[in-house]
């Protein structure tokens, strides 16, 4: 056989199957029949995600190779000056996960928020550990303004009822993303009972900075619909977000876009800054603002 038709024969015995786990060099890869393949990729090439669709190649029954990853529909990743953390890969919904208990940062909300509307995905904020009721409240009005903004903001306790979360899962690929200890993974069993996540102690998680979540991982919720939970962070750089990006992922600042007198504004501080006149007068929130600032000096 000549090397070109021996090529082709190896292209034609591949099978389209999606990571549904990565673990270092190692991907558990969903085929056709809902087999998990465990797979390697050929060559010294990483960067494949959770929800990455890849053609592979069996090597035995059950373990395989892969040899490309096909393109992706949206990509949601974490970035500093020096590395990208991919989180999931064609994921149709970003769920940013916040609790009562412990108290989370409302920057990271932001970082979610640009990085969502920067790979132009659904985003809504969980407000979990409803059934903490005084620190519920608390943590209610810190998050009214993303309502007011128009985000979607759901309350519930993953420990007694996540069903309101239902309705919003159907037909999408979505990712519960967040700090550590929120209840990521606890939601997940709660939705998805057979998944049987490892849960953290508070206390450890708090104490040791320890994160209980180590992978992502997706699960089905029906045919059309499923959930991958991630691991919690602390960061969320969005060195890869361009800076013109930067401002359209903040949506109240949308409508005035373009109407600033340099056509190049930052809007940092410069004359005649449309979005600097709408912080003045009250039609964008100061905090916002802040963070956008915040932000733009860092990429
Ligand atoms: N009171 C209360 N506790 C909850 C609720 N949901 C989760 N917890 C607790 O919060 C702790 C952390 O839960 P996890 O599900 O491990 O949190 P996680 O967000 O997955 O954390 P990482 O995997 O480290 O990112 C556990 O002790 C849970 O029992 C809830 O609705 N109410
Ligand atoms: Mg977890
Ligand atoms: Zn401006």
């Amino acid at each position: 056989m000549s090397v070109r038709s021996q090529k082709t024969a190896k292209h034609l015995e591949c099978s389209t199957g999606q990571v549904i786990a990565a673990f270092g060099r190692h991907y558990a890869v969903e085929a056709g029949a809902g087999a998990i393949i465990s797979c390697v990729m050929r060559g010294k090439k990483g960067g494949i995600a959770c929800g990455d669709w890849v053609e592979y190649q069996h090597t035995a029954a059950t373990s395989g190779v892969i040899e490309s990853i096909k393109p992706r529909s949206s990509k949601l990743y974490r970035s500093d000056a020096f590395k990208e953390k991919i989180i999931a890969a064609n994921i149709t919904q970003l769920i940013v996960v916040v609790a009562a208990v412990p108290s989370f940062s409302e920057e990271l909300i932001n970082r979610c928020l640009v990085a969502a509307e920067s790979e132009r995905i659904d985003v809504f904020i969980v407000l979990n550990k409803a059934d903490l009721v005084e620190q519920a409240r608390t943590a209610m009005d810190r998050l009214t303004l993303y309502r007011d903004l128009g985000y979607r903001v759901i309350s519930l306790s993953a420990l007694y009822d996540a069903s309101i979360l239902v309705p919003y899962l159907a037909g999408h690929a979505s990712v519960f993303a967040g700090q550590s200890g929120m209840g990521k993974s606890t939601l997940l069993n709660a939705l998805i009972p057979q998944a049987n996540r490892a849960v953290g102690e508070i206390s450890l998680a708090l104490d040791s900075g320890c994160h209980t979540t180590t992978h992502s991982r997706m699960y089905r919720l029906d045919q059309d619909s499923a959930i991958i939970d991630s691991p919690g962070f602390q960061e969320f750089g969005l060195n890869h977000v361009a800076k013109e990006d930067l401002a359209w992922g903040f949506v109240e600042f949308r409508p005035y876009i373009g109407r600033c007198r340099f056509s190049n504004c930052r809007h940092i501080n410069e004359p005649g800054c449309a979005i600097a006149h709408a912080v003045e007068v009250g039609g964008i929130q100061s905090r916002r603002w802040d963070f956008y600032q915040k932000f733009c000096t860092q990429i």
